[in-house]
Parts: structure tokens; sequence; C-alpha cells
């Protein structure tokens, strides 16, 4: 059989392919780190989130994986946001979307990243972080909907690029709904659902000791033990902003067959987190020809054959 098999995606007129590029956080802070992402088969390069200044981020150690997952409170490291503009042209080679992920620590540090990254032709998408669960003392944005509504209002004012924003997981009817409000009132290129799940704790029952060091032991888990919860964010997302807003997915996607899922969920596109962190810029090959056999199996083609028809009982 020699049909083609394609694992395309397009959102707001950006083609990403593979659908499958890793997620904001891990192995994406240094340019080094960006360029092994650029040289993969990953289908688009998103950097670790960005703040005004540059930050060494919270004490070692300060990320942690069991056979299921993982957690982290990392405390946002990066080189700061001018750093990742100025990366932008040399990404340009790589030949896919440049994605800024951008986490200031305030409305007034994320209209002045927005605003100067506006600059920068070569960034083709910003994906604005509501959802850090490791600022101290910094609630996530994502849980407090005027503030949602507010960051987004004024951010978007000065936005220039594609724009989407990463989501916290949410866990109730009442919270989906109220955020899908928030949602629909801006003009939005994507959501991505979700972030970490904060704030997990891991026991280490041998030492008798929490497993990282900041915020005594208290991160965001990511991995096998949130995959129900991301695909059930991207389902009621994808449904209740009408079908209409490509929804990205993450969390817990380690194999294509873990991909199809977020995909038949109603995910435009998926990124991977804690299996990228595992595994290294291999996983983006294997899980793309993972999910391209599985579709073959089924006699999908591309991924418009399956997206969002997802069966109910
Ligand atoms: O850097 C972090 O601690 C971090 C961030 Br900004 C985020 O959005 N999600 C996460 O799990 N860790």
């Amino acid at each position: 059989m020699s049909s083609h098999i394609s694992t395309k995606a397009a959102i707001a007129g950006i083609t990403i392919e593979p659908c499958i590029f890793n997620a904001a956080g891990p192995l994406c802070v240094t340019k080094e780190e960006l360029e092994a992402i650029g040289s993969s088969h990953s289908g688009a390069i998103m950097t670790k989130s960005c703040t005004f200044e540059p930050r060494p981020g919270n004490p070692e150690p300060r990320y942690y994986e069991d056979a299921l997952g993982s957690i982290n409170s990392m405390g946002l490291p990066n080189l700061g946001y001018m750093k990742y503009a100025e990366f932008s042209s040399e990404m340009k080679k790589y030949r896919k979307p440049y994605i800024v992920s951008v986490a200031g620590l305030s409305l007034q540090d994320n209209i002045e990243i927005v605003k100067y990254l506006g600059q920068f032709k070569d960034i083709d998408a910003i994906e604005l972080n509501l959802s850090c669960p490791n600022v101290i003392g910094k609630p996530q944005v994502a849980y407090d909907f005027d503030a949602s509504d507010e960051m987004l209002r004024e951010v978007l004012k000065v936005n220039k690029h594609v724009l989407g924003v990463k989501l916290s997981p949410y866990f109730d009817f009442a919270h989906f709904q109220q955020m899908a409000g928030v949602l629909k009132k801006h003009k939005l290129a994507f959501v991505s659902c979700v972030n970490s799940l904060g704030e997990g704790l891991f026991i280490d029952a041998d030492a008798e000791q929490v497993a990282i060091k900041p915020k005594g032991g208290f991160g965001g888990i990511g991995g096998d033990y949130i995959k129900p919860t991301a695909l059930a964010n991207v389902r009621k997302f994808y449904e209740l902003l009408d079908r209409k807003v490509p929804i990205v997915g993450v969390g817990g996607i380690k194999s294509g067959r873990d991909a199809f899922e977020f995909i038949l969920a109603g995910a435009t596109a998926v990124q991977i987190g804690t299996e990228f962190m595992r595994s290294g810029t291999a996983c983006f090959a294997r899980v793309d020809a993972e999910l391209k056999a599985l579709m073959k199996e089924k006699g999908y083609s591309t991924l418009d054959d399956f997206r969002g028809k997802l069966k109910v009982l």
C-alpha cells in the first residue's frame, strides 16, 4: 500500500507538519536546545515560557519523574523575552513555525513583552501562558476568570502575531463554561489544554521525604497521571468553543495512540512535555510514525478524517 498518510495540521494559516511538537517547558530554554528541536522531527519550535527579566528559576532539585509521570517546580528559568525574540531570525532556517511562549509576571509585563515581539516577523506565533503553577506567591491567572479576561483584552490590543493561550486544567463543568465564556469574548488563534496539574506532591517512602526542593515539594504534575484530565479539557473546550477554535492537546502524550486519542477528542495538534524530557527529540519521529501506522490501520489518510469524531455511548 502506497497511500499517502498525512499528519499535517494548520492553525491560523500556519502549517504544522507533523502536528506533533514540543510543549513549552522541557528542554527549550537555551538556543542549543531550540536548535535541537529545530533539527528534529518536531512540527514546530516552542520556547520555554519567557518573562521580562531573565530568571535562574527555583532551587534544585526542581524536576523529578517516576514511571507514570513528572513533578516540577522549575520557577520559570528562562533567558528573558528579548533573547527569544533575537533567536527568531536564526530559527527560520529550520522551516517550521517558531512559537514564543510568554509568561510575564504581571499584566504590564505581558503587554510590554507582546508589544515588543510584534516587531519580529520571524516569530510565527505566541502562546500566552496563563497557567504557570510555580511562581511563588502568584496564583495561576487561568483560575481567575476576571483576571484572564482583562489579560486577554489588554494583551490582544497590542498583539500583532497569531496568538493562542495555554490553560490550566479545569475539573468542573461550571469552570469549563466560565472559561469558555471568557475565551469567546476574544479573538484567539488557538487554545492549548493543559498545563501541568498543580499542586501535586511526590513522596519517597524509603527516604520519607519529598522529591523536589521548592515549595516543600509541591509542584505541577505531568505525564500519564494527567492524560484523562487533559483529554477532558480538550474535549470540553472543543465543544464549548463550537469546534471553531483550534485546540492544541498536551498532557501525557507519549505514543501515536495517545496523539490519536487527543485528535479524536478534537485537538488540531499535540505537544509533548514529560515524554520529551524523558526520551529527547527522538520522541517526535516515533510518535508521528506510530500515529501514521494507526491511521493506516484504520483507513484514515488525514487528521480531518477523524478529528473530533469521538463517539459517545
Ligand atoms: O517554569 C515552571 O515552573 C513551569 C511553568 Br512556567 C509552567 O507553565 N508549567 C509548569 O509546569 N512549570
